[in-house]
């Protein structure tokens, strides 16, 4: 469980009175973007599965890291270079803790986003892991991110992809998962919580099988870690994957959490400056971890304010956050449903639900709701397939409305959605 156990609780103090009671209006008083206007109204944003917006906690990490350290990392002598070696470094170390990591530096790998974790796993370990007729196993309530990379690493290795069926309830099929294993099973992978339907898989459980039949298994956390306590050694996941940009950071930044010994014994997965230990022509011995990992000048100031949003979050309490939103989402269900033509998606009990809210009004295209919603009440909403296309159309769908929530939603804006997608309704006569 993550708790307030991280190095910085005693720098935090100010920030956990401020908030101490989960005060959502407090909260929102230091997101800056939520007092601006959208055609003229306050706005509204419930597209925080597509990325979440920034406390100015954050944004102040980024303009003091360029106002007063900015340098290249781990190669100069000099004062500035120092101090934002050690910011980085701390970064990871907070990063690794925030997910209860063994070892927080060298298993928190700082990458672009979730999407490139998980690519690095396809190729450094599953191209030189996997042999012809080898399986791979994930499931059908994915994100195309946790779907392409292994359909490349099948057609390269011919391997075996198969997919785990998720019931109209919108759970898992444990039954079918447990069928589709066998005993050349090298890689399971599979979603912590689902972007579209909003399922929060049994991921304990999936890990255990996963391993005993000996296979990795690897997890898609991009909505899990931003919103409800995650421990990467209680649930078995021997990689993890997540965005920064989802949880109060900056885009451009995201963790990879791999255990140490498989880190260890992979092969690179970018090569270049910093992930080397020697260099000769003849050939290279690779840095200690992380560093392996991250080759070439990183994200710096990227990692920096992660480092700030997850300091944010943790005075807020990640238990706080979760029971937040679970209040959200089943306030959001219970409103929604309530008006005539509106179709909800996904499992309707909370405790197997994050704050994804996917939806339909019958007869009206997806997108007319957005731009009415966007254009009359200032509401942000995503809709689409939201790249998990397989899962989508599983449910015999093309697109689908989704609001979804964070820290700083209130069940005000849940009462505002409910009553402009009436006045959407009158608008299209439905
Ligand atoms: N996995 C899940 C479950 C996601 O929801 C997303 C992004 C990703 C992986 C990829 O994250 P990225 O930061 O690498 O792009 N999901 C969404 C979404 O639902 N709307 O926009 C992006």
């Amino acid at each position: 469980m993550i708790s307030e156990r991280n190095s910085t609780r005693h720098c935090m103090t100010r920030l956990e009175d401020k908030i101490n009671m989960y005060d959502v209006k407090k909260i929102r008083g230091d997101f800056p973007i939520l007092k601006r206007t959208v055609h003229g109204k306050p706005l509204v944003y419930l597209d925080n599965a597509a990325t979440t917006q920034k406390p100015k906690q954050v944004i102040d990490t980024i303009s003091d890291y360029y106002t007063q350290h900015n340098a290249n990392i781990h190669r100069g002598l000099h004062t500035l270079s120092q101090e934002a070696s050690d910011m980085y470094d701390n970064a990871h170390v907070l990063l690794g803790k925030f997910v209860n990591a063994r070892y927080p530096m060298e298993e928190t790998i700082f990458i672009r986003n979730a999407t490139e974790g998980l690519n690095l796993v396809a190729n450094a370990w599953g191209r030189y892991n996997l042999k012809e007729g080898d399986e791979i196993v994930s499931t059908e309530m994915e994100h195309h991110s946790n779907i392409v990379p292994w359909q490349l690493l099948k057609e390269e290795m011919g391997a075996k992809l198969k997919f785990v069926n998720v019931r109209e309830d919108g759970t898992l099929d444990m039954e079918d998962l447990r069928k589709k294993m066998c005993s050349r099973t090298k890689i399971v992978a599979c979603v912590y919580a689902s972007n579209m339907l909003g399922t929060i898989n049994p991921v304990k459980e999936i890990g255990k099988i996963a391993h005993k039949y000996g296979a990795l298994f690897v997890v898609d956390a991009a909505q899990a870690v931003p919103h409800m306590p995650v421990d990467v050694q209680e649930i078995g996941a021997d990689f993890m994957a997540f965005s920064g940009h989802k949880m109060l950071g900056p885009t451009g930044i995201g963790v990879l959490y791999g255990k140490k010994e498989l880190l260890e014994k992979m092969h690179p997965y970018m090569a270049g400056g910093d992930m080397i230990s020697e260099v000769k022509l003849e050939g290279s011995k690779w840095n200690i971890l992380p560093w392996k990992f991250e080759a070439g000048t990183p994200n710096i100031a990227g990692g920096i304010a992660l480092a700030a949003a997850v300091e944010y979050l943790n005075a807020l309490g990640m238990k706080n956050v979760r029971a937040h939103e679970k209040e959200l989402i089943g306030y959001g269900i219970e409103t929604l449903s309530k008006i005539a033509g509106v179709e909800i998606y996904g499992p309707l009990n909370t405790d197997i639900r994050g704050g994804v809210l996917t939806f339909n009004i019958k007869g009206i295209d997806p997108a007319d709701v957005a731009a009415v919603l966007d254009s009359e009440y200032g509401i942000a909403i995503r809709t689409g397939h939201h790249c998990a296309q397989p899962i989508t159309e599983k449910f015999g769908l093309k697109s689908t409305c989704r609001a979804s929530f964070y820290v700083y939603n209130t069940k005000e804006e849940i009462d505002f959605l409910a009553s402009s997608l009436k006045k959407v309704k009158d608008i299209f006569r439905k």
